[in-house]
């Protein structure tokens, strides 16, 4: 055309029409795996600057990846915590825990007994380790997948089991999706559905606690994929400017439901180097050991106790099954990725470390895995009695219309008087 368009648009001579890069994951179901494109380091070989050092001196380790546990199951180099025996069994008993709790509330899901459920498997450590690193004080603000911090800080099994069966003894009445727990006492703040809230909730949670001079820090953990949200970085803006007290947690485990991490920024830079735009500090950290994650939040936990300000952190591990009772990852990933995952296995590099230490056996183990299922079985055996899905065992009715308005406006009260009169007439036989 004389005005130089072309059909496509507007032509400039020689220069290539513009494009866009649409991410695309490297395997999809079928395909053999290959990871050597992934750059795993030796353990022990990542310097650990001191705890207050300036934020600069950790932008190296965003790009790195700290690792503790050597091919032998030696703890190695200077981020090895030197943890004694006895925490290092509790943290992996509380690993084992948390995945035999999943395995039990999986089935539960499958028989029936509940709507929902959502496993950590292969992420124990993210949530576990870390929480053996932070004070029981200190304030937690997760997302749906840190179960192991309940678990780590010694909240009831039997509680998690009543609120994922919405039955009469949940405390949150129902009004939460199962798993979606809430438990003031242990420092763990309500979970909502909602992606990366949590983030300027701790933020501000730190602020108000520096703002009132108490010594207790926040931290939040969200995932790779819910980084993408502008709260995300709305929150690491505040952190920055005000160098709040506050530890990030981004547990990259690779995907988001079926979305792989490049949608959120992955094949264009690590998740912790965000921390180096905003001037904070940044760790990268192998997610599935037990041993870095804990030294990486005590070092981010001493720093933002010691007024050194805030640290993002990178755990780098795998989502091992699908993202919920909902999902059906074969439907879009490769099997093998799971299979061929070169950082192993949490729970196991644990048990092998205490066993190369000489403080635990397979004899030891197996005999705890059996006590763990046993103790999961009490729990959910006990929460039983108080009801499952389906039962009617819930919460009474007219409940959901309480606890909002201090009394109950006209209008709410002509809807909850609608709703048991409706009931009637639909349920006749039912008795609440
Ligand atoms: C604001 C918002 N957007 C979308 C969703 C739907 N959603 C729920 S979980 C999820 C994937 C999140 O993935 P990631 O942050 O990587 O965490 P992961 O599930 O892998 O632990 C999505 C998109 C939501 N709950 N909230
Ligand atoms: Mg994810």
């Amino acid at each position: 055309m004389a005005d130089g368009r072309t059909g496509a648009g507007i032509s400039r001579g020689n220069l290539p029409p513009l494009e866009l890069h649409v991410p695309e994951p490297r395997y999809r179901p079928g395909d053999a795996v290959d990871y050597s494109y992934l750059a795993i380091p030796e353990a022990g070989k990542q310097p650990r600057p001191d705890e207050t050092c300036p934020a600069a001196e950790t932008f190296p380790l965003c790009d790195d990846l700290i690792r503790v546990l050597d091919e032998d199951h030696r703890a190695v180099g200077p981020w090895n915590p030197r943890l004694d025996a006895e925490t290092l069994r509790r943290m992996l008993r509380a690993m084992a825990l948390t995945r035999a709790f999943d395995d039990r509330m999986y089935r539960a899901q499958r028989q029936g007994k509940t709507s929902f459920y959502m496993k950590c498997t292969g992420e124990e450590a993210t949530s576990v380790a870390s929480a053996f690193a932070l004070a029981s004080d200190d304030m937690v603000f997760p997302s749906y997948r840190q179960q192991g911090i309940l678990i780590a800080r010694g909240y009831p099994l039997v509680e998690m089991v009543n609120q994922i069966y919405s039955n009469r003894a949940d405390v949150l009445k129902g009004r939460q999706l199962p798993i979606m727990y809430s438990a003031r006492d242990y420092g763990f703040f309500s979970i909502s559905g909602n992606l990366a809230t949590q983030y300027p909730q701790a933020v501000g949670w730190a602020m108000a606690s520096a703002i009132k001079g108490d010594t207790r820090i926040a931290t939040s953990y969200i995932g790779e994929g819910s980084s993408a949200e502008g709260d995300f970085h709305s929150a690491l803006m505040f952190a920055a400017v005000y160098n709040a007290p506050v530890v990030l947690n981004i547990v990259n485990n690779q995907w988001a439901i079926s979305s792989f991490s490049g949608f959120a920024g992955a094949e264009r830079s690590t998740f912790a180097a965000r921390a180096i735009g905003y001037g904070i500090a940044g760790l990268r950290v192998d997610g599935n050991d037990a041993l870095a994650v804990y030294a990486a939040m005590r070092w981010a936990a001493n720093r933002a106790r010691a007024n050194g300000g805030p640290t993002l952190i990178e755990h780098f591990t795998y989502r091992a099954e699908g993202h919920s009772t909902s999902d059906d990852p074969s439907a879009y990933r490769s099997a093998r990725e799971r299979e061929e995952w070169p950082l192993g296995d949490p729970v196991m590099r644990l048990k092998r470390h205490l066993v190369a230490l000489g403080e635990w056996s397979v004899e030891q183990h197996e005999a705890m895995d059996r006590e763990l299922v046993e103790e999961v079985k009490t729990a959910t055996k006990e929460a039983e009695k108080n009801g499952i899905l389906g039962h009617g065992m819930h919460h009474p009715f007219h409940t959901m219309f309480e606890d909002v308005f201090e009394e109950l406006p006209w209008h709410l009260q002509e809807q909850a008087e609608q709703a048991i009169r409706e009931r009637r007439v639909k349920w006749p036989d039912w008795k609440e």
